[in-house]
C-alpha cells in the first residue's frame, strides 16, 4: 500500500525544478513505498507571476508566498529547502519545530555556526533528514566509491580534485538577483568554495575518509560588479577561485582546486585517487565513463601487470552498475537531472527500511566545516585543522 509524502518546495529556482523533476520521476523508475505528491511551491510575492507558471509546469498544487505559513501547514510532510544558501538556516529550523521531514540543497548553511543550529533543530525533532550532495548519485562516481571499497586500489597515497567553470569570466556579468545570487556573498555565504568545492569535499570524504587539516589560497579576479538589486557598481567578496592542499586522516595527500575563470569549462567535476594498487579517474564532462588502472590484486597483492597494462575505460550502464538496472538498456545513458531522482530514491527508500540514506544534514555540517577550515587558511595563510 502506498504511502503518501506531501512535499512542500521552498524554492522554484534551477534547484527547485531539479528536485521537482525528481520528486515526479522517481516512482516511475524505482519501487517504493513513499509517493511523493508536489502539494506546494514557494517564491517571493513579486515573482508571483513566475511562482504560478512554476507549479502549472510542474503539476503542483498550490502556491504559497509565505514560506513560515507553507512549512507549518498540516498537509505538508517533507519541506525540502531549494532557496538561496542565506535562507537554509530560518527555513530548515522553522521546519523542525513544525515536526517536518528536511531536505536541504547544498552548502547546508552560510557558515558552520549557522549549520550547527539547524543539525542541534533537526536532531532534537528527531526528523529524517537529508542535504542534496547530488554527484554521489553519478553511477559513474558511486562505482568509484564501490572500487576504491572492495580495496582495489589499496593504500592510497594521492587524491586530486578538480571543480572548475567559466561562466564569471565577463566582468559584465552583474552580482545578486535572481540569476546571479551565487556571486553576491551576503546571499551565497562564499564563492566556488560553498558553491563548487563543497561538492568536491563531500565526495572526496565519502571516498578517502576525513579530511584532518587543510591551507588554502583564494582569490577574487574582478573586484567590483553591479549588483541587480541595488543597480550600483559594489565590491566583490566571493571567491572566484580556491586552491588548497588537504591531508587525509588516512595519511595520503589531496589537492583540489575550483574556479569559475577556467575558460572551456563549464561543470567540470573531477576527481583521481591514486593508490599502491590501483588508481581510478572520473570527469563529469564523460559522466559515463570511468577510468581505471589495476597495478594488484586486492586479495594477494600481487602485481598482474603485463603488456596490456594500461587504463580501462568503463561504460557505466550495465544493469550491474549503480542505479543503471532502474533505467534503461545497457548502453543507454541517463544525466545530470537522474542524480537528484537516485539521490531521493534512496532517501525515500531509507524512510521505508528505518536505515537513513546519507548524507544527512550532520554530514553536510562536517563538509561545511571543511569549507569554513579553507576559507579561513585563505585569509590567515596557515594550516588549519578540521576538528574531528
Ligand atoms: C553553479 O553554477 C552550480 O549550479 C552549483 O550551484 C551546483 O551545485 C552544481 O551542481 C552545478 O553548478
Amino acid at each position: 500500500m502506498a504511502k503518501t509524502l506531501n512535499i512542500a518546495l521552498v524554492g522554484c529556482g534551477f534547484m527547485g525544478r531539479a528536485h521537482a523533476n525528481a520528486y515526479s520521476q522517481v516512482g516511475h523508475f524505482f519501487d517504493l513505498e513513499y509517493q511523493p505528491v508536489l502539494k506546494a511551491c514557494y517564491g517571493r510575492p513579486e515573482n508571483r507571476a513566475n511562482l504560478e507558471q512554476f507549479a502549472a509546469r510542474w503539476g503542483i498544487e498550490s502556491v504559497e508566498t509565505d514560506w513560515r505559513q507553507l512549512v507549518t501547514r498540516d498537509d505538508i510532510h517533507v519541506v525540502d529547502v531549494c532557496v538561496p544558501n542565506h535562507m537554509h538556516h530560518d527555513v530548515v529550523l522553522a521546519a523542525a519545530a513544525a515536526g517536518k521531514i528536511v531536505v536541504c540543497e547544498k552548502p547546508l548553511a552560510m557558515n558552520a555556526a549557522e549549520g550547527e543550529a539547524m543539525v542541534a533543530a533537526i536532531e532534537k525533532a528527531g526528523v529524517a533528514n537529508l542535504i542534496w550532495f547530488n554527484y554521489r548519485r553519478v553511477p559513474a562516481i558511486s562505482l568509484f566509491k564501490q572500487i576504491v571499497d572492495e580495496g582495489r586500489v589499496g593504500r592510497p597515497f594521492h587524491y586530486r580534485a578538480v571543480y572548475n567553470q567559466d561562466y564569471t569570466i565577463d566582468a559584465n556579468v552583474p552580482q545578486g538577483g535572481r540569476a546571479m545570487w551565487r556571486l553576491d556573498s551576503k546571499v551565497a555565504g562564499s564563492g566556488v568554495t560553498g558553491d563548487l568545492l563543497a561538492h568536491s569535499i563531500d565526495t572526496a570524504e565519502w571516498i578517502n575518509g576525513p579530511i584532518a587539516r587543510v591551507v588554502a589560497s583564494t582569490e577574487t579576479f574582478i573586484k567590483e560588479r553591479q549588483h541587480t538589486d541595488t543597480g550600483q557598481v559594489e565590491k566583490v567578496d566571493i571567491d572566484d577561485a580556491c586552491m588548497f592542499l588537504a591531508r587525509f586522516a588516512n595519511g595520503s595527500m589531496g589537492t583540489f582546486e575550483s574556479t569559475r575563470y577556467a575558460r572551456g569549462r563549464k561543470n567540470y567535476n573531477a576527481m583521481e585517487l591514486n593508490g599502491e594498487n590501483g588508481a581510478v579517474f572520473f570527469d563529469l564532462e564523460n559522466p559515463h565513463m570511468l577510468e581505471f588502472y589495476r597495478y594488484a590484486d586486492p586479495q594477494t597483492g600481487n602485481k598482474v601487470e603485463d603488456h596490456l597494462t594500461g587504463w580501462q575505460k568503463i561504460h557505466v550502464t550495465n544493469f550491474e552498475h549503480p542505479y543503471m538496472d532502474k533505467w534503461w538498456v545497457p548502453g543507454c545513458t541517463i544525466g545530470y537531472e537522474h542524480t537528484f531522482t537516485n539521490t531521493l530514491a534512496d532517501f525515500l527508500k531509507g524512510l521505508e527500511t528505518g536505515t537513513p540514506a546519507q548524507p544527512d544534514l550532520r554530514s553536510g555540517l562536517r563538509t561545511q566545516r571543511v569549507c569554513d577550515a579553507v576559507l579561513e587558511s585563505a585569509r590567515t595563510g596557515t594550516w588549519i585543522d578540521i576538528p574531528q
